[in-house]
């Protein structure tokens, strides 16, 4: 390769070197403007979604942190922590909420702009996935998670004139002391409450709280007792003591339809679903059980949740099964049934 002074000094060269010069000026210029003034430099910043235990069993289902002051114009990035799906959705104000496989009307990813006139959504983001979106318009917006009800936050956009309270180290500060709030929450003593109750098991707890931005909750997806023993004739209950989450109790492959119970399940006079298995080979499925939504002013009351399933085991055997939505999470148990 030839060495630069082998070259002649032409003019062109020289103007090169004209232009470069003046180029490096306006570079220093520029740098002097930010400086002097900052908010014309449009921040991204950067959020997280969720956060887990190292045995994925704990879930805390949140906007990490809930709440973000960010400039009109600029963009907010949200990464996936965990295993558990959620998506990252703004709805317009008023617009009913619809189920988390439906898209926007006219919406399609990944160049996400909100204003607040149309709904703007990810699709179901897993660990390790990201959603930018940019916010164009001062204004005050509300982000759910379409898979978790009890999962929302606020961004507040304001006008480039005015201060934001915050920089991001503050809210990755707060990220990690929220993550750590949720993951922390004391429920191990509720799931092992209930064992002077006899052949009953706890199909997930979880707790709910709430800061000024909106609500996160704490899920554990795990049953309280996941190698419990009965004799042939027994009934085992399971109950969801969770506030949102869906679980289900699924022996035998899962079905297509995870929402409602096989055909072969019955319901009991107090409204929990039951099912009869005569043979380790048997399958039944519960359906979701979960608990009832929340009841709001203005909407129709909703029914009481299923949260129970019951089944009865006719003849001894091991029995695995799994929570259909939550075994990647290591949902699972087995029943032993002895003589
Ligand atoms: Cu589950």
């Amino acid at each position: 390769m030839a060495r630069s002074d082998s070259y002649p000094f032409s003019d062109r060269s020289a103007r090169a070197f004209q232009v470069f010069g003046i180029l490096g000026k306006l570079h220093i210029l520029f740098l002097a403007v930010l400086v002097l003034f900052p908010e014309l430099l449009l921040a991204q910043w950067n959020a997280a979604i969720g956060a887990q235990s190292d045995d994925l069993g704990r879930q805390a289902l949140a906007f990490l942190p809930n709440e973000i002051w960010i400039h009109a114009g600029e963009s907010i990035t949200w990464t996936m922590a965990v295993n558990e799906g959620h998506t990252v959705t703004f709805l317009t104000s008023g617009q009913i909420r619809p189920p988390f496989t439906a898209e926007c009307p006219g919406f399609s990813a990944p160049s996400a702009s909100f204003d607040g006139s149309a709904c703007v959504t990810s699709g179901l983001l897993f660990r390790g996935d990201k959603f930018t979106v940019v916010f164009p318009v001062a204004g005050n917006f509300k982000l759910v998670c379409l898979v978790h009800s009890d999962m929302t936050g606020t961004i507040h956009v304001l006008d480039p004139s005015q201060s934001l309270p915050h920089d991001q180290a503050f809210y990755d500060r707060e990220a990690q002391r929220e993550s750590a709030d949720l993951l922390r929450v004391e429920v191990a003593g509720v799931m092992n409450h209930h064992h002077h109750l006899e052949n009953t098991v706890i199909a997930g707890h979880g707790d709910t709280v709430a800061t000024g931005g909106g609500s996160d909750s704490l899920s554990v997806m795990r049953f309280s007792d996941p190698g419990i023993t009965v004799h042939a004739g027994d009934t085992i209950e399971w109950t969801n003591d969770d506030p949102t989450a869906a679980h289900t109790i699924t022996f035998g492959p899962e079905p297509q339809d995870l929402v409602d119970p096989s055909s072969n399940v019955t319901v009991d006079a107090d409204g929990a679903r039951h099912g009869v298995l005569n043979s380790p080979s048997d399958a039944v499925h519960s359906g979701f059980i979960e608990a009832a939504p929340q009841d709001r002013t203005g909407l129709a009351q909703a029914p009481s949740g299923v949260t129970r399933f019951r089944v009865t085991f006719s003849k001894p055997g091991i029995y695995p099964y799994i929570c259909s939505l939550h075994d990647v999470l290591g949902m699972k148990g087995s029943v032993v049934v002895l003589p």
